[in-house]
């Protein structure tokens, strides 16, 4: 061995070593968040984008209090963001090109949540001096995610947030969001201006079920804008009250699944129609405020892409004990949270009506409001966060305790559950919970909290805030601490680390092949490749222990078993139906026996809002198996890898000792001519910084992940030759063009191809994208320029020009296109009242 080689092959042992610091079923600091994180989502492999209300944050950003900033993945350090208007409890949705929007919020508002000193006709705020925040309750905010080492308060990476030029044609707050086979959002109910539960009780003078005198939005709405008007939904009145954040989920057929109070319907959004299935069974609400954890099952080829729900706690309390707008009958925080687990298939193969039934699954180990469910890349479930008494939403009194013997503050609920529970949906009935070996967190997270899938397979877990501001005094204070929780599978020593993954996938068409080198697994191949899956997850838009648009898929696949011990993965695109896995940005796992790869980045469709382009489902080649293969990984452990950009990354696979038979593969990437001298020499510098301080440090979840062993041997042996991006943990620089899938190219349906074009740069102006982004709901029928359409001073987030300032904003007094849902003096009252009241 040279003694180049030598090094580096030490090197990358310390690199194992540091980097399986993490403990399966753990919990590790997460640095600080900024804001407090009321909503989350991962816009890009490197980073999460939090949301917050406008509030008193101690951040500040161009003159006023921060409620947006950008949580960066390897260093656990958040940057302040600038949103203009107030994001309070707003719903959102990843749009096909990777762009993300939020819908909605509350009005402007200033110290404690009160009405803002600009007020609109109706009383309500239209900005305020001192948090400097607009009316958000219209607003659509649109964000094209950048990398981390891009300014994120510059035009091109900050949030495009002008209500004045675009925005819903209705207020909404706590709407549900949901995205259609073509990547269109329906915009479905929410509040006016806010409140406990949207409803006033019925013996209330002048109030008609419909709009609640003005206060409940009972319409739906598209994203981008159709011609017809806001239409009502009967479902919507139906569910008085116990209708926001509705549960929605697209089915198989394009009809939406739709959960509120104790009511359930099949909606046919196209012809407003409604097809009732059977009624939430026990009583129990899984709605906000009662916010159980609802999540839809993996998509299988074993259970042939049928949807299957889950709906897990929330509350079963009285329909009289909610209220209305002006808080609950009852001290919520003394009434216990469900346990209870429901499942429900929508769309059965079976199709008649009687075969749709909700089927009772087991118990939670824990009663649990606020609880959330998140799909992991195992096909696991995790359940984390929430109480277990009481509801979602806070209030400065109620009607049976004055604010100062509330026993925990402005919290309407109580006893924080802390340990995680994972639901198997495989396991047979009785066996599917387990909190077995998983750690309690030490940090409650109430109201306003949320959890995101990472791309290294952890899940990131932030906010709680149930207070009205900002308020550091009170039990459940306002939390800015972040926490990774590690699922069990971070307890593998070996991680699979697949080579070859595309950046692209398309609904059918031609199979992909992705490569498992055998440092990726240990036992006999054969095996090894019958217990792995290939599956695609988006975590969503989370708020409210909620992740709006999650799914989790797992694609089909066949394999070829290599003497050298490799696995190639012959792998379907995506059935071709859209409506099963909407369009737009996800992560790509390879797992392994239940221990899943790093992910890439992938974008699934075509990059635009339209009709998805579908193709015959992929054909696969037979299975090749190959007995005595063994796999390597766990003996041999490192690779050391490279990609077609001269991206180079460390991976490892192993123990320490491995480091000795790492020879042949360093040697394979010399012999591949991906590893160049240079590179060796920035990998032997990246991996002594980290030998230097890895010392009993708990690594920030990139430094678990094993980059891609093997990966250039991979590359270097020509198995392939595309991009390889699997890890997101490769090097990521604005010059390597497979990681800007948001901006640039990245055909659907070719299976991985990348086109280093401009079709569908939102940035340019270019034919595809601006048609989606207009704002029809203003009367606009051609797709002209919004300059040409809205005047040459208003903003064009897609021009490249720097947007006007925050406070010297266009947008005035006079300009302020008023709802159309106008309050009356009533209603005007009952909002002032119930403002004071302090309820959200
Ligand atoms: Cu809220």
């Amino acid at each position: 061995m040279s003694p180049r080689l030598r090094v580096v092959a030490l090197c990358l042992g310390a690199f194992i070593n540091s980097v399986l610091a993490a403990t399966g079923g753990s919990f590790a600091d997460g640095g600080h968040t900024v804001v407090s994180a009321l909503l989350m989502f991962l816009g890009i492999e490197d980073g999460v984008y939090i949301v917050d209300k406008a509030e008193g944050n101690a951040a500040r950003v161009k003159g006023h209090p921060a409620w947006g900033s950008r949580w960066d993945i390897a260093t656990h350090e958040a940057t302040v963001m600038d949103i203009k208007s107030n994001s309070f409890c707003s719903s959102g949705m990843h749009l096909p090109n990777g762009s993300f929007v939020t819908f909605g919020g509350n009005d402007g508002i200033t110290v404690g949540g009160k009405v803002g000193n600009q007020q609109n006709p109706d009383g309500t705020g239209f900005w305020d001096s001192i948090y400097q925040d607009f009316d958000g309750r219209k607003a659509i905010r649109i964000l094209n995610p950048c990398g981390s080492h891009e300014n994120h308060l510059s035009a091109k990476c900050d949030w495009y947030d002008e209500p004045t030029t675009l925005a819903m044609k209705r207020n909404r707050w706590y709407a549900a969001a949901e995205p259609l086979g073509d990547g269109t959002v329906v915009i479905l109910g929410g509040f006016v201006s806010g409140g406990y539960i949207n409803r006033w009780k019925p013996d209330r003078p002048n109030v008609d079920a419909v709009t609640q005198a003005g206060l409940a939005e009972n319409s739906y709405e598209y994203y981008p804008a159709k011609a017809k008007d806001a239409e009502v939904v009967n479902f919507l009145v139906k569910t008085s009250g116990l209708n926001s954040y509705a549960h929605t989920f697209l089915m198989p057929s394009g009809r939406m699944l739709v959960q509120a109070n104790h009511s359930t319907m099949l909606w046919d959004h196209n012809l407003n129609q409604e097809f009732p299935l059977p009624d939430m069974p026990k009583g129990v609400i899984r709605v906000y405020p009662a916010s159980g954890g609802v999540a839809m099952l993996p998509l299988t080829p074993e259970n042939n892409y049928t949807p299957t729900l889950l709906f897990c706690g929330g509350s079963d309390m009285p329909d009289d004990n909610w209220g209305d707008y002006g808080g609950p009958n009852v001290d919520t925080w003394n009434f216990p949270a469900s346990d209870d687990c429901q499942r429900l298939t929508p769309e059965p193969a079976d199709q008649s009506a009687a075969a749709v039934a909700y089927e009772q699954d087991d118990d939670m180990p824990d009663p649990r409001t606020m609880g959330q469910l998140l799909n992991l890349p195992d096909g696991t479930l995790l359940m984390v966060n929430g109480g277990r008494n009481g509801t979602a939403g806070y209030a400065d009194k109620t009607n049976d305790t004055p604010g100062p013997q509330m026993p925990f503050g402005p919290s309407l609920a109580s006893g924080p559950v802390l340990t995680p529970a994972i639901y198997n949906p495989a396991a047979p009935r009785g066996s599917r919970w387990s909190s077995k070996g998983l750690a309690a967190s030490t940090i409650p997270r109430m109201y306003h909290s949320s959890a995101i899938l990472l791309p290294d397979a952890s899940v990131l877990i932030a906010g709680s805030n149930p207070n009205a501001d900002v308020n550091l005094d009170v039990l459940f204070p306002t939390e800015y601490r972040a926490e990774i929780f590690y699922p069990p599978y971070f307890s593998a020593t070996v991680r699979p680390a697949p080579v070859g993954a595309p950046t692209a996938l398309g609904y059918g068409g031609p199979a992909f092949d992705v490569t498992l080198p055998a440092t990726s697994y240990t036992g006999a191949a054969n095996a090894a490749a019958d217990k792995t899956a290939v599956v695609l997850v988006r975590g969503g838009v989370t708020t409210h222990g909620m992740n709006m648009g999650q799914r989790h898929m797992q694609l089909r696949h066949t394999y070829t078993v290599h003497s050298d011990g490799a696995i190639t993965l012959h792998v379907a695109q995506l059935p071709p139906n859209a409506n099963l896995f909407q369009p737009g940005p996800a992560l790509l796992f390879v797992v392994v026996d239940g221990v899943p790869s790093n992910a890439t980045w992938v974008t699934v469709g075509s990059g635009k809002i339209e009709l998805q382009p579908t193709a015959e489902a992929s054909v696969l080649p037979p299975s090749v198996r190959l007995d005595s293969v063994t796999g390597s990984g766990g003996g041999t452990g490192a690779g050391a890898g490279g990609n077609a950009n001269g991206n180079s990354t460390g991976g490892a696979g192993g123990k320490e000792e491995g480091a000795k038979s790492n020879l042949p593969v360093i040697i394979g990437c010399i012999v591949g001519g991906v590893l160049v001298v240079g590179v060796l020499g920035a990998l032997i510098a990246v991996c002594m910084k980290r030998r230097n301080r890895s010392a009993a440090r708990m690594p920030p979840s990139k430094e678990y992940g094993v980059g891609i062993g093997g990966a250039g041997a991979g590359a270097g042996a020509g198995l392939g030759g595309k991009p390889v991006v699997s890890g997101w943990a490769t090097s990521h620089d604005g010059d390597s063009s497979v990681f800007v899938p948001l901006a640039k190219g990245g055909s659907g349906g070719g299976g991985g191809q990348y086109h280093d074009d401009n079709t569908w740069d939102a940035r340019t102006g270019s034919m595809s994208i601006n048609a989606p982004y207009k704002d029809e709901g203003r009367g606009t029928s051609s797709f002209g320029s919004r300059s040409q359409v809205f005047g040459n001073d208003a903003y064009d987030p897609y021009s490249g020009q720097p947007p006007v300032g925050h406070a010297g904003s266009a947008m005035g007094m006079g300009e302020y296109a008023t709802s159309t849902t106008q309050l009356n003096q009533y209603q005007y009252q009952q909002q002032q009242q119930q403002q004071e009241g302090g309820y959200r």
